[in-house]
């Protein structure tokens, strides 16, 4: 047991700070790195050090481990936690960072490099009984084999890029006559984004929901499953709407795919926090897809309804101690949802609109916690992610978690940059997310840039109003108290 007395967080924005908090809940020193731009951000403020580890692009500072180790060596920080993105699944660098003589928060390199590749984590998942879906046994080699196996699997079909994520290196294929085109593409496709042209092939899933397990490993041997989170409601593969529970998980099927997660960290000996990711279809199947091993974007909804801070129990294993919970310790408390706020117009393809926070007023009140990265005045830099905030709500059930997020959605203030908040009014507002009964084609299957149109014709009837009250008042018709319309609210997010 050694413990952690200063953490250097390997990271920038919402992360960086939402790390930093429990460092200080837990009394330990923290030390922020920093690249140009961010010299001024709100989570370089609020670490207790600060190193400028270089120049604004992520691969001169963010990406740069050992610029980062220099970092950790110089200001005598015991451990780093990389948060998510940037390093955090990268083994090198997690094995770099242990021959420094420095703690990693997170799984070890061999657990990485297991999950890190598709193929070698479905094969160390046969280990345990875990429900695939139906497809190659290993990496495709030959068009000729591959078509084999296509004509056994049946079509629809999906060749899938072993390495990376985010749906890149993936190709459908509905007709043999298709496949040799399709999987061509695959295979350049994942050698130009990340090195690894091996491919494998799946049966295609339709309409199915995405729902991922929270997992939490210690050195002693101990995983847990700290339940799902339901992240159907995505945009080409980026997650806009999480919540936890998932609203059609029975008990018995939470317990079997959270057991499936548990034994997914065994294949790898996990330690830390991790997530399994499941396909669920129509019918309550469910097969493993692929396990994340870092904190996840969407992690507070976890906290919400468990209670439990994730990123304590990371610096704690870290530290060697043992779980701070058993299983049967675990339950379920009301539910919560999470919106991810991003520097994107909605109206006009999701285009990043990157610029100046004129006005920036967070919501509050009761169920509401906001992590987020950026004060009034701030500039969103170019260089990376485009998220603006994290908007979580929690309530004793769906409805009041909704409710709540309908009305911080319509309490927050952002002027400068157009953001994501109307299209995730829109969505939760419908009724196909009301009744819990939508799949990932979500985004595609309901949304069109004019339903944001209902919206900009309110605005255009305030216009109207307010003209209206000028002329009035312009005639003497209303008292100078009555006319002053709120103007200010003009770009409220209305409910
Ligand atoms: C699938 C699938 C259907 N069938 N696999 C997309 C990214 C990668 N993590 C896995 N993905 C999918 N794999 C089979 N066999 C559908 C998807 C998929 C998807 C998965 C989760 C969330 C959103 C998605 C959107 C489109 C496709």
């Amino acid at each position: 047991m050694k413990k952690i007395k200063k953490v250097l967080v390997a990271n920038r924005g919402e992360i960086a700070i939402r790390v930093m908090r429990t460092c200080r809940d837990m009394n330990i020193k923290t030390v922020a790195v920093y690249s140009d731009i961010d010299r001024d951000a709100p989570f370089v403020q609020y670490a207790d050090e600060a190193v400028h580890i270089g120049e604004s692009p992520s691969v001169k500072s963010y990406l740069a481990g050992e610029k980062i180790i220099a970092a950790c060596k110089k200001t005598g920080a015991d451990a780093i936690h990389p948060g998510y993105g940037f390093l955090s699944e990268n083994s090198e660098f997690a094995a770099a960072v242990k021959k420094a003589g420095i703690v990693f928060i997170g799984p070890s390199p061999e657990a990485m490099d297991i999950m890190g590749d598709k193929l070698s984590a479905k094969e160390a998942a046969k280990k345990y009984k875990i429900p695939m879906v139906p497809g190659s046994e290993g990496a495709i080699t030959s068009v000729e084999e591959g078509k084999k196996i296509a004509k056994a699997i049946r079509f629809p079909l999906l060749v899938k890029a072993s390495a990376g994520g985010g749906g890149k290196g993936m190709r459908i294929v509905e007709h043999i006559e298709d496949f040799e085109e399709q999987m061509k593409l695959a295979v350049s496709e994942a050698t130009s984004a990340f090195g690894d042209g091996s491919v494998f092939i799946e049966k295609y899933v339709a309409g199915p929901r995405h729902i991922e397990i929270q997992i939490m490993g210690d050195t002693h041997g101990n995983i847990c499953y700290l339940f799902e989170r339901e992240c159907s409601v995505q945009r080409r593969h980026q997650k806009v709407i999480e919540e936890a529970p998932s609203s059609v998980l029975t008990p018995e099927l939470r317990k079997q795919m959270g057991e499936c997660a548990v034994n997914v960290g065994k294949a790898c000996d996990y330690v830390g926090a991790g997530t399994v990711e499941f396909l669920l279809d129509e019918k309550l199947n469910f097969y493993f897809l692929e396990m994340n091993t870092r904190l996840q974007v969407e992690h507070p909804v976890t906290e919400m309804i468990t209670g439990i801070d994730l990123v304590r129990e990371q610096i704690r294993v870290a530290e060697g101690e043992k779980l701070s919970f058993s299983q049967a310790d675990l339950k379920i408390y009301g539910h919560a949802v999470e919106v991810r706020v991003y520097a994107e117009d909605p109206a006009n393809n999701f285009l990043p609109d990157i610029g100046k926070l004129i006005t920036y007023k967070r919501p509050q009140g009761p169920g509401v916690r906001v992590d987020d990265a950026y004060e009034e005045g701030s500039e969103i830099p170019i260089y990376y992610d485009p998220m603006i905030a994290k908007l979580i709500t929690h309530g004793k059930n769906r409805e009041e978690a909704i409710s709540r997020m309908l009305r911080a959605i319509a309490d927050y203030r952002i002027t400068g940059v157009e953001t994501t908040l109307s299209f995730c009014r829109y969505v939760l507002k419908h009724d196909a997310f009301k009744s819990g009964n939508f799949d990932t084609h979500f985004v595609k299957k309901y949304f069109t840039p004019d339903v944001l149109n209902e919206y900009h014709a309110d605005e255009a009837e305030i216009a109207s109003f307010i003209a209206i009250s000028q002329l009035q008042k312009k005639k003497g018709e209303l008292k100078a108290t009555h006319s002053s319309v709120q103007t200010t609210n003009w770009k409220r997010n209305r409910v």
